[in-house]
């Protein structure tokens, strides 16, 4: 039998989040390596080993060690086929998933952070992205015009990633949450795996907490 268990190098309160939503949607067996970035777990030559960028989250599978976000969905919705999170490579929507998949790495997340940081935007044709103005006007009209969920009518691992990021950058005030990304939001969290996770890791800081005295 293959063994299909995962071990999700994760801490509380980060990017590691969708990741854990994915999990629990994919129904995913996986066991939890929680690191303390506040003490600086992430830097320590064991954890470097796994991801040399000092970041969670990441995944061991079969011998097999997975970084960034988006990757970890990619490789995480082929893995568990059956769950129906990731359009087969023969699927006309697998285009759409992959392009959003990496531009929310490669174009939303800089954007977003370097406009949050005030940094002055590279001339526009020098930007990997663009700029600014763009990046959130492709975003809010792509939730405006495709619903229920990010590819349209079924949830996917996309909903895991860009949920759990909207979520994050609404809640900290980086982006706008306009009524469309509300009710998106509204949907994706309110899925029994998307409350599990975050119960899950509610449950993790207490004990976190009640450890520290
Ligand atoms: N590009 C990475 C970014 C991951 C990332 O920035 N993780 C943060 C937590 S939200 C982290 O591990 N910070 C610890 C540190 O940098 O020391 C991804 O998308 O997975």
């Amino acid at each position: 039998m293959t063994d299909n268990r995962i071990t999700f190098h994760y801490a509380p309160q980060t990017r590691a989040f969708g990741t854990r939503v994915l999990l629990e949607e994919l129904g995913a067996p996986y066991d939890l390596h929680v690191l303390d970035i506040r003490s600086g777990d992430q830097r320590n030559p064991d954890y470097l080993s796994i991801n040399p960028m000092g970041k969670v989250p990441a995944i061991s599978h079969r011998g097999v060690v997975v970084t960034e976000q988006a990757a970890i969905a990619l490789y995480l919705a082929d893995i568990f086929p059956e769950a129906g999170l990731a359009p087969p490579v023969d699927d006309p929507r697998r285009g759409d998933y992959l392009r959003w998949m990496v531009f929310y790495g490669s174009a939303f997340e800089p954007a977003l952070v370097d406009h949050a940081m005030k940094r002055p935007p590279l001339p526009r044709n020098n930007s990997p992205y663009a700029d600014y103005e763009t990046v959130v006007a492709i975003v809010n009209e792509h939730v405006k015009t495709t619903a229920p969920f990010w590819l349209g009518h079924h949830f996917s691992a996309a909903d895991a990633l860009w949920g759990a990021a909207l979520l994050w950058v609404t809640s900290f005030g980086i982006f706008e949450k306009t009524p469309e990304i509300a009710a998106y939001l509204e949907r994706v969290t309110g899925r029994p795996a998307f409350r599990k996770a975050q119960a899950d890791e509610a449950a993790l800081l207490t004990a976190r907490d009640a450890a520290a005295g």
